[in-house]
């Protein structure tokens, strides 16, 4: 037995990845209401030996429901997420929605887990799943946080199609094969092509010259971490890459840190593996990553731009679709049980 389920968003990547995580976690539930637009209500899944036929999401999908995920974009988190915690349910929301604001945990749970205390399934509220690339670069960087003090955190990202979503990993594969036919790219995704380019994240511009992709790893990184004294600076670049970011940082700490301090904190850290052989000059890539639940970190190395022993630069690869999204947030509702 166990919670009553509700995945708002079923049909999207994520979605479909909240399955495949409750398989592989065998995260217990007594029953999953598969929401989703009316467009998709009546479609069917086949899960875990039972037949689920998708309901339309309305302010009456969540009666009786102790844990609903959400990921079906910004302004249905915003219409339906307080409706379904006042119906009792806890809600784990991927959205951006409700990240920033005051009072809902913001959390990565191996990094921040206290910030949920006294949350549990059927108790209300809604709790804040991070944006993707903000997840794969603290579970790498709040373990060095803690040993030495993060200062400052230079951040350029590397982003997957995933991260926009199942009709970007589509263009994605149709420009590649249109390219290689000498045919004319199809272009609706993006404003650039994808297929053997890259761009900047295709995210909104704000008013200071930063995407909101680059304000969340600034924000989001503040929240999680407890503090706005690190100063955070980003560049989020997509790529043509299926489903897995990567991300260059370089890192400046309070106090001397050694790259052999460094790996050791990373190997003891939840959620990591350190993948970093220079013999063989080897280090994780976004396909070797992919499909996996751990942040893979390398290329540590000392910062030798500085004459001190604080500066560290890393390499980091994870699943945007998994760690990034839906295994993180399978993570929060581990917690409420
Ligand atoms: C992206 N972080 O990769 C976004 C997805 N939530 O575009």
């Amino acid at each position: 037995n166990g919670p009553t389920i509700a995945i708002a968003g079923v049909t999207g990547a994520v979605g479909q990845e909240f399955l495949r995580v409750i398989t592989e976690r065998k995260f217990p539930y007594s029953n999953i209401k598969m929401l989703a637009s009316a467009r998709s209500a009546g479609r069917q899944y086949e899960f875990e030996g039972e037949t689920y036929t998708v309901e339309e999401l309305t302010e009456d999908s969540f009666k009786g429901v102790d844990i609903a995920l959400f990921s079906a974009g910004g302004s249905i988190s915003k219409k339906y997420a307080a409706v379904a915690s006042a119906a009792g349910a806890t809600v784990v929301d991927n959205s951006s929605a409700f990240r920033m604001t005051e009072g809902v945990p913001l959390v990565i749970p191996e990094v921040n887990p206290e910030a949920m205390a006294g949350y549990r399934a059927g108790g209300g509220g809604i709790i804040a799943n991070p944006n993707c690339s903000t997840i794969i670069a603290l579970v790498a960087v709040a373990p060095l946080h803690r040993l030495a003090g993060v200062k400052r955190m230079v951040v350029s990202t590397y982003q997957a199609a995933s991260g926009a979503g199942q009709a970007a990993m589509e263009e994605l594969e149709l420009q590649t094969r249109e390219v290689l036919d000498g045919k004319p790219v199809t272009q609706n995704i993006f404003p650039f092509q994808y297929a053997f380019n890259v761009f900047s994240h295709n995210s909104p511009m704000t008013d200071n010259g930063y995407n909101e992709e680059e304000m969340k790893m600034v924000k989001e990184t503040h929240k999680i971490l407890g503090t706005s004294d690190i100063r955070v600076t980003a560049t989020c670049i997509r790529v043509p890459v299926m489903r897995a970011h990567a991300e260059s940082i370089n890192l400046e700490f309070e106090r001397d840190i050694s790259e052999e301090e460094a790996l050791r904190a990373l190997a003891a850290a939840p959620g990591i593996q350190v993948a970093d052989d220079r013999a063989a000059n080897w280090f994780p890539t976004p396909l070797s990553v992919s499909h996996l639940d751990d942040v893979f970190v390398g290329r540590v190395r000392r910062d030798y731009s500085r004459d001190d022993a604080r500066g560290l630069n890393l390499w980091v690869c994870g699943d945007q679709v998994k760690k990034g999204a839906a295994l993180n947030a399978i993570q929060i509702a581990e917690l409420l049980l």
